[in-house]
């Protein structure tokens, strides 16, 4: 082929593009356009292919020529395309309706642990409370050891116990923190600790992680009093000022004497029955367990360099999990860790 013949074709591609582009009535058949001329074994391609045929002399020019063409060819596609697109747009543009009311974004919902967690800080914090937090991987010595829990304790036993090595474990309770607190923090101090607990246990009401919320108060002359008052203050604002609060005597190996505290049920208002029918929630006996509590053992005080002599503190804990559940008429603990927005999405503030 001689090098005219080819700039020719070449020339040529240009005209039989622009008589098709003035063809072309949509994008679609655009496309068509550019498979037939810009594709691999498209009209250009076909041309290019005599290339080969020319003289050493004239692949030089013939080649930048064809660069120039293919460019052209190019550029000339891109053109109608753009010209096709502002004009989809601005017909999509005359049916726009601007005072349709736009569609409201899903917002997410705070998990109801964490909106109790917020509701019993604010409680605690409206006292004067500070709320703190710590890590979740612990040392022996802030779980147990400073809490006077003895090294024989059923709680220390590999089958309650989440262990990362003989030293380091993962908390069983949210207790270390409020040593840690005392350990740098001087009487008169008053915390709440809420987080993630840890222990080897899982079935229908118990679940490997949960979440407590413990709270202490140390300070001269505090007695069972405060810890009486303050807790069943605390209860009447989750619960109702019409709630029932009771203490019963119990066992802590951190605190001396202990208490357990009980409400009246939530569901039947201590009735222990709805109806005739025995009550579900409190098994017919009108009320719920729902904290542990008691004055701050001395042996604790020691661990921390508080002198037991001039100061006494109570201190106090709880499920969060379980609070929800009574709260909030939940009678199945796992549907917490489900993650189904069914459950989720009726938590909306
Ligand atoms: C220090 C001193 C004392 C925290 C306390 C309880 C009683 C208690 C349980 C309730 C249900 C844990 O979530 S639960 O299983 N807690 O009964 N907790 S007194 O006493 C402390 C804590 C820290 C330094």
């Amino acid at each position: 082929m001689s090098l005219d013949n080819f700039l020719n074709k070449l020339s040529g591609l240009v005209q039989e593009l622009e008589k098709d582009l003035n063809e072309a009535k949509s994008i679609s058949g655009l496309e068509e356009v550019r498979v037939k001329f810009l594709s691999r074994k498209g009209r250009l391609a076909e041309v290019m292919k005599g290339l080969k045929s020319l003289s050493e002399q004239d692949k030089p020019v013939a080649g930048k020529k064809a660069n120039e063409i293919k460019d052209k060819l190019l550029r000339l596609w891109q053109e109608k395309k753009a010209y096709f697109e502002t004009k989809q747009k601005e017909e999509q543009l005359k049916t726009f309706d601007p005072t349709v009311p736009g569609r409201i974004p899903d917002f997410g919902t705070l998990h109801p642990i964490t909106l109790v967690i917020e509701e019993i800080s604010d409680i605690f914090t409206s006292l004067g409370f500070d709320v703190v937090q710590g890590p979740e991987v612990e040392t022996d010595f802030y779980n147990f050891e400073a809490l006077n829990i003895p090294p024989e304790h059923p709680a220390r036993d590999m089958q309650d116990t989440l262990y990362i090595t003989e030293n380091i474990l993962l908390r069983t309770h949210t207790s270390p923190l409020q040593i840690r607190t005392m350990l740098s923090r001087k009487p008169p101090v008053a915390a709440i600790a809420p987080g993630k607990v840890y222990r080897r246990d899982s079935d229908l009401t118990h679940s490997p992680m949960f979440h407590q919320i413990e709270g202490f108060l140390v300070d001269k002359n505090v007695t069972m009093a405060e810890l009486r008052g303050t807790l069943t203050l605390f209860l009447h604002q989750v619960f109702g000022k019409e709630t029932k609060v009771r203490f019963r005597p119990s066992f802590f190996p951190f605190t001396e004497p202990s208490a357990e505290v009980d409400i009246s049920c939530v569901l039947c208002k201590g009735k222990g029955q709805i109806n005739g029918v025995p009550c579900r929630v409190c098994k017919e006996t009108g009320w719920v367990e729902i904290l542990g509590c008691g004055m701050i053992d001395p042996a604790v005080f020691h661990m921390v360099g508080y002198d037991p002599e001039e100061f006494s503190g109570f201190a106090f804990g709880l499920g969060v999990e379980r609070v929800a559940m009574l709260k909030y008429g939940i009678g199945d603990l796992r549907i917490f860790f489900d993650n189904d927005l069914r459950f989720l999405e009726q938590f909306k503030g």
